[in-house]
This record gives C-alpha cells, sequence and structure tokens, in this order.
C-alpha cells in the first residue's frame, strides 16, 4: 500500500519575544509565551508518503539521504494519532540556510507536521497542526501561521499551541537578515536553552519580563507603533542572550561580526533611522525596519559585507498544501 502523497509549504519564523527554555522536554511545553512574524523569504517544502513495505522512515533533505531520528520520532506521534501503522517516505527542500539561526526547524516541523497528517489521512484543525508541530520544534508550533503570532505557553499538551496575532498584517516592514555564519551551530538550541534553565541564577527574572514584553509588544504592533516594537524586540534578543552568557559554562553565539552589525545598527539609530535587531542561536543578524528605510540600511551593510550575505524578507503566509 502507498498513501497519496502530500506536499506542504511553511514559512521560516523569527521570535521578537523569544521562546527560551522549557517546562516539559517530552512534550515540548515552553516556560514563557512568545511572539513571532513569520517570513516570505525562507520555506521549506516537505512531501509524505507512506509505504507499507518500508521497514523505517526515509528522510531526505536537500536530496541527501540523512539520519532519521528525530523525524521518525515525531513520525511516530503521526501513527499513534492515526489509523496507520506503515513507515513514511519523506522529502524536504530547505529554502533556508540550515541550522545557522535562521529557524530552519520552524519551517521544517509545521510543513512536516501538515503533510504527514494529512498524508496519514487526518484533518486537523489549525490549533491541532500547532499543538502537533511544536511537538517536533517548539518554534514550528508559530510557522502554523503567518504574519505576527503568539504561542501561548498553556500548561499541558492541550492548551500550548500558537494563535494568529495579525495574519495577513498590511505594515509595510521587514526584516533583514545578515547572514555572518551558514555553519551548524556550536550549541543547539535545546542543549543551550536547557543549560540556561538549570544554571542561569537571571532565569526567573527572564521569565517575569518575557511576560510584560510579550504584553507591551502586542499593544505596540496594534498601535503601528515600530519604535516600540523594535525596542521591545531589541531588549528581549539581549535579556536571551545574557541569560546564555550567565549559563554555567557560560557560552554565546555571537561573533565579531556579529556585533560589527550591532553597532552598525545603533550608529544608523542615532542617524535617525528607525532599525533594531535581534539574534537567535546562531551568529546572524535580523534587523527589523520599514520597508521604505531598508535599502538605505542595505547600502550601509554593503559596505562591509557581501550582498549574498544580505537577505531581505516580509512578512509570510501560513502553512499550506502545494500540490
Ligand atoms: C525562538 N529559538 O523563539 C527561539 C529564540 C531560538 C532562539 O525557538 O528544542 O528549534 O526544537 O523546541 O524551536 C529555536 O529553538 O527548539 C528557537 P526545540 P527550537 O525562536
Amino acid at each position: 500500500m502507498i498513501s497519496k502523497p502530500f506536499t506542504a509549504r511553511a514559512h521560516t519564523n523569527i521570535a521578537l519575544i523569544k521562546y527560551w527554555g522549557k517546562k516539559d522536554k517530552q512534550l515540548i511545553l515552553p516556560m514563557n509565551s512568545s511572539l513571532s512574524l513569520t517570513l516570505d523569504r525562507f520555506y521549506t517544502d516537505t512531501e509524505v508518503y507512506f509505504d507499507s513495505d518500508l521497514k523505517q522512515d526515509l528522510f531526505y533533505l536537500n536530496d541527501e539521504k540523512k539520519d532519521a531520528a528525530k523525524v521518525a520520532h515525531f513520525m511516530d506521534l503521526v501513527r499513534s494519532k492515526s489509523e496507520l501503522k506503515a513507515f513514511a517516505h519523506i522529502k524536504s527542500i530547505n529554502h533556508v540556510p540550515t541550522t545557522a539561526g535562521l529557524a530552519s526547524s520552524a519551517s521544517a516541523y509545521a510543513a512536516l507536521a501538515l503533510a504527514a497528517s494529512r498524508a496519514a489521512g487526518m484533518q486537523l484543525s489549525l490549533p491541532e497542526l500547532s499543538r502537533l508541530a511544536r511537538r517536533g520544534s517548539g518554534s514550528a508550533s508559530r510557522s502554523i501561521y503567518g504574519g505576527f503570532v503568539e504561542w501561548q505557553r498553556g500548561h499541558d499538551d492541550l492548551s500550548s499551541f500558537a494563535v494568529p496575532i495579525e495574519e495577513n498584517t498590511d505594515w509595510n516592514i521587514c526584516m533583514i537578515a545578515v547572514v555572518i555564519d551558514k555553519a551548524r551551530k556550536k550549541i543547539s538550541s535545546r542543549v543551550g536553552m536547557q543549560r540556561v534553565v538549570e544554571t542561569s541564577p537571571f532565569y526567573p527574572a527572564w521569565i517575569k519580563s518575557a511576560e510584560h514584553d510579550l504584553t507591551a509588544i502586542k499593544k505596540a504592533i496594534k498601535e503601528r507603533n515600530l519604535k516600540k516594537v523594535g525596542e521591545i524586540t531589541e531588549e528581549n534578543a539581549m535579556k536571551m542572550h545574557a541569560l546564555n552568557m550567565s549559563a554555567s559554562p557560560h557560552f554565546s553565539y555571537f561573533e565579531s561580526a556579529t556585533i560589527e552589525v550591532m553597532h552598525l545598527v545603533e550608529l544608523l539609530r542615532s542617524e535617525g533611522i528607525c532599525c533594531y535587531y535581534t539574534l537567535d542561536a546562531g551568529p546572524n543578524v535580523k534587523i527589523l525596519c520599514s520597508v521604505e528605510d531598508s535599502e538605505e540600511i542595505l547600502r550601509r551593510l554593503a559596505v562591509k559585507f557581501d550582498k549574498k550575505q544580505l537577505l531581505i524578507a516580509h512578512p509570510g503566509p501560513g502553512v499550506q498544501l502545494i500540490n
């Protein structure tokens, strides 16, 4: 038996209020709620079909066969929710620099959740899809929706999922990604955030302040206040990275070029350009600004960086089937 193949496309998201720490590692329940912007430029296409002749799941990423342990674990969840027992062919094409802090696991598991659940004969609601994607990677719960998205932490498997804040935003904003290093990161998000939860003396303060930032940013988004959204975004990212530097053993994702970009953004701001940075579990910097200012910011970045390192993205859509 071979099931009908389904192909889904999901876009990455960049958190403005970060998810950094788990309350439950197995269910992937976060310590705090988070908020992100889904981007149009970076996405994953994933095709899934089940095949009763297979002895295990087969996973291809960008046409290369990969060890499927994490993916197989996710597929076990899909099988346990459906009637199907068969293993699956899974083919993903990542239009994202893989694991370089541009959140490829978010688009990957959001696309896999939709493609695999449909191939298994299930028609999940969007909250159910978000909960399923969450089990692959926490940030994937947010890539189910487009635009601004909040992942409400909840308190158990049923209550922890993302909700759209402004799905089709007409706000003329963008994010410039400065790709500093495409290499695999040294400390995975999963390991980094766990170390922080266990060892940073500042962790309780992070939880309090992230909840406060979330309330403030939702108000600022509603008011279309880019300065306020940017300030909260940048400060929240710096608090997350301060946790890493206060962990034991301490660690940091910053490289010297990361700090150069941060200084350039601060300089541009002192010249009256409204732009703010955020950073994830890697050295790349994402700059939030208006579309209007993006050309000037790109021109200034191009003095120090190759054009190929500068990628501009706009608010993007939620997960969808493409076949
Ligand atoms: C975020 N990041 O909110 C935060 C900020 C990176 C920095 O979510 O362990 O790959 O699979 O749930 O989702 C990256 O962590 O971690 C992430 P797991 P995930 O976007």
